[in-house]
């Protein structure tokens, strides 16, 4: 059994909001065209209290995009997104959300920020998922969603650290890009053994199985 993990298509992430990915609308009708050929369809939407530990404006004299030293480990800090009950935090009002079974709410932790939609960014604290996919008999993966170098990255290397076959579909994942940080995410997934496909192939794949 399959699942597509659609990544934050939030506002926040797409042209106009506060943490705007390059293009990041574009693959919205590339998810929307696919969304209907998997077994199991969860979404997941990062949702941060206000003041959160991961926004620079909680963290005197600290600008968006440097670095800071959490508890866990070294955290980039971000503008302020995706704050609980705003619309900066709704999914993409052109986003096909009707077919998602669950939808996942990650980063809720005023401490911890969570890229991954399996582990909070101290890597221990899990969020279910994992339970969820496994008890519906799922055993394949196929991620898409914002932003490649981040949320996504870390839900492909989590998901192979949980066990799953993974897929990355290659033309619906648009990225922030910090220092190259797009190219550094492919070549750490594909070394971890995540695979690249893109949508056109996702049929086909099925249409063999
Ligand atoms: C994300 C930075 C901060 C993401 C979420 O969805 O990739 N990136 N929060
Ligand atoms: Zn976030």
């Amino acid at each position: 059994m399959n699942a597509f993990i659609i990544v934050d298509i939030q506002n926040d992430f797409c042209p106009g909001g506060a943490l705007a990915v390059h293009d990041g609308d574009r693959i919205i009708p590339v998810i929307n065209k696919l969304v209907l050929q998997f077994d199991t369809v969860v979404l997941t939407q990062d949702w941060h209290p206000d003041g959160h530990s991961s926004f620079a404006s909680s963290h005197p004299g600290k600008q968006p995009y440097e670095t800071i030293e959490l508890s866990y480990g070294t955290q980039v800090l971000w503008p302020d997104h995706c704050v609980q009950g705003t619309s900066g935090a709704d999914f993409h009002p052109d986003l096909e959300q009707q077919a998602g079974q669950l939808i996942l709410r990650k980063g809720f932790r005023k401490g911890i920020d969570s890229y991954s939609a399996f582990y909070e960014n101290d890597q221990t604290t899990v969020t279910g998922l994992s339970g969820y996919l496994k008890n519906r008999g799922v055993d394949t993966l196929y991620i898409c969603g914002l932003a490649t170098d981040f949320c996504v990255k870390w839900s492909a290397l989590d998901g192979i650290k949980e066990g799953f076959s993974v897929y990355v579909v290659e033309d619906a994942v648009a990225g922030i890009d910090l220092n190259d940080s797009v190219a550094a995410a492919w070549k750490e997934m594909e070394a971890a053994g995540v695979q690249r496909i893109i949508s056109t192939d996702i049929a086909l794949k099925s249409a063999l199985a």
